[in-house]
């Protein structure tokens, strides 16, 4: 309920240097293509406001505004002579067309002047701060204006937790001088993760004035819930994909596995029954797994879809790639390792149809190709099934759960989804190590799979274990916004 005397609406406004990325930024905090995105000075000539999130009564607004522009330095001395420096600033008259550095940083500050309960304040951080001279400027308009600042650094580069505490550290000494400024943060447009995004209305709750504290905090929580909301529904969708796996089967008639293995492998002859079920088992899993892929990149307000076609470059990659003999020899106790290569090589130029399963290549390069040679590794569960090997299922595991985190960190500001290329090793050491902790949990998971699985208990066990597994990696990767998973 609303109290006497508050302020029920709170007013973000997105401030830098022109170029910087505060467009970039709203579009990734808005999940919209708001404005006009491009490399080059003063893209976005008016402020526009726009709807960030409410709870009941409560709301907030972001702001984006034209950035500060390079002439404005050139104007110091006579602003800082100045009596009335912003008043000053605010009656010159300046053409929109032939002064546009100085036009857009008047409209700047009027924003800042007039709308404005916080500013958010972006930095270029692939600079060093002494490189920017113009901040200091900036930063003294918005001072004399008397705002709070809540500094972000943007264009960091691939996330990498280590990097941004020493940078923000570097940063908060540079903007020592600076009482106004607040907080310091990376938050960056690409590469942010949706668990910091609410942290922008907690720190602007211990800097607005009082009857507007409360609206910060109310709408801080709100933000943390929307975005724990789209958390839920991903557990759900990489939940079905994992238990369609540990559940998948295929019924293989009365040879034996092993022999019809040797047979392939002695006579080099392909297996016409062992190409069906691989390349079903394949093409099944590929498309769950771009399907799933799609739903959560729309889930998490981006466009564009996974790649579906094989790249060039993992196609032959996967041909010459060793660890599908190694794996296969392993599987196999290294009886035929002799013979391997005439099977992988017997395998390869068979043509395997990889259909949708290209996306499963595409994007983990390298690990993936591994995933899939493994696929060949496929148990004899009973008499007649075969199922994928618990090695396998983790394998598959793994790559969902890398390819969310991608998902989680790439801003809409960036544009379309891009398969990544690589994913940071802070992450692969966190799930790793995640995964370590629960390994007897998974184990158990997978072995409730198979033919004859209790469908309802591999989901539950399946549902709980990866929403555990996540919320371990987040907190490992992001401490400061660990209390975002105790809400319900
Ligand atoms: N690498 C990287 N590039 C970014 C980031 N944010 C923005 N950019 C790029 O920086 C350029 C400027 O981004 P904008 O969002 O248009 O910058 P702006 O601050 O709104 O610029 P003006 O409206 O002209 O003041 C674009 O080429 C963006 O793609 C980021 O976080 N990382
Ligand atoms: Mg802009």
């Amino acid at each position: 309920m609303p109290e006497e005397g508050e302020d029920k609406e709170i007013v973000l406004s997105l401030i830098s240097h022109t170029n910087v990325g505060k467009t970039a930024l709203a579009r990734t905090l808005l999940r919209k293509d708001v404005g006009e995105v491009a490399d080059s000075a003063h893209v976005t000539m008016v402020p526009e406001a726009y709807p960030l999130i409410e709870s009941g009564e409560y709301s907030a607004r972001l702001w984006d505004t034209p950035g500060f522009g390079t002439n404005l330095a050139k104007l110091a001395k006579r602003i800082r002579s100045s009596k009335n420096p912003v008043g000053w600033l605010l009656h010159q008259v300046w053409d929109r067309a032939k002064d546009k550095s100085l036009w857009c940083s008047q409209e700047a500050i009027r924003n800042v002047q007039d709308n404005a309960d916080v500013i958010l304040y972006l930095v270029d951080a692939s600079q060093p701060p002494e490189a920017l001279g113009y901040i200091d400027l900036e930063l003294e308009v918005i001072e004399w204006i008397g705002k709070p600042v809540l500094v972000f650094l943007n264009q960091t580069g691939q996330p990498d937790g280590e990097r941004d505490r020493l940078a923000e550290t570097e940063w908060k000494a540079h903007l020592e001088k600076h009482s106004i400024v607040k907080s310091v943060s990376v938050l960056d447009a690409f590469t942010r993760c949706w668990t910091q995004e609410h942290r922008i209305m907690e720190l602007a709750s211990e800097v607005v004035p009082k009857e507007k504290s409360k609206t910060a905090r109310v709408l801080g929580k709100a933000w943390a819930k929307r975005n724990l909301e789209t958390f839920d529904r991903a557990v759900d969708s990489i939940s079905e994909v994992l238990v369609a796996s540990a559940i998948d089967t295929e019924a293989l008639s009365s040879q034996s596995l092993f022999d019809k293995i040797r047979t392939l492998v002695v006579k080099k002859e392909r297996n016409k029954e062992l190409d069906r079920i691989q390349t079903a088992m394949y093409d099944r899993l590929a498309k769950r797994t771009a399907d799933t892929v799609n739903r959560l990149i729309s889930l998490h307000g981006l466009d564009g879809e996974t790649a579906s076609k094989l790249s060039k470059s993992s196609r032959e990659e996967f041909s010459i790639k060793r660890d599908l003999e190694e794996s296969f020899a392993a599987t196999m106790g290294g009886a035929f390792s002799g013979l391997v290569g005439g099977l992988s090589a017997d395998l390869i130029s068979g043509g395997m149809t990889f259909g949708g399963g290209a996306i499963v290549g595409m994007l983990l390069g390298g690990a993936t190709t591994y995933a899939l040679a493994r696929g060949y590794n496929l148990t004899q569960t009973g008499q007649n099934m075969v199922r994928w090997t618990e090695a396998h299922f983790m394998n598959q595991l793994k790559f969902i759960v890398m390819l969310y985190l991608a998902i989680s960190h790439f801003g809409r500001g960036r544009g379309s989804w891009r398969d990544p290329v690589n994913n940071p090793a802070r992450w692969e050491k966190s799930v790793d190590s995640a995964l370590l902790e629960m390994e007897e949990d998974w184990k158990r998971a997978w072995k409730k799979g198979g033919a004859s699985a209790d469908v309802k208990r591999v989901e539950s066990l399946v549902h709980k274990s990866l929403r555990e597994l996540l919320v371990k990696v987040f907190r490992d990767l992001y401490p400061d916004s660990e209390e975002i998973f105790d809400l319900r």
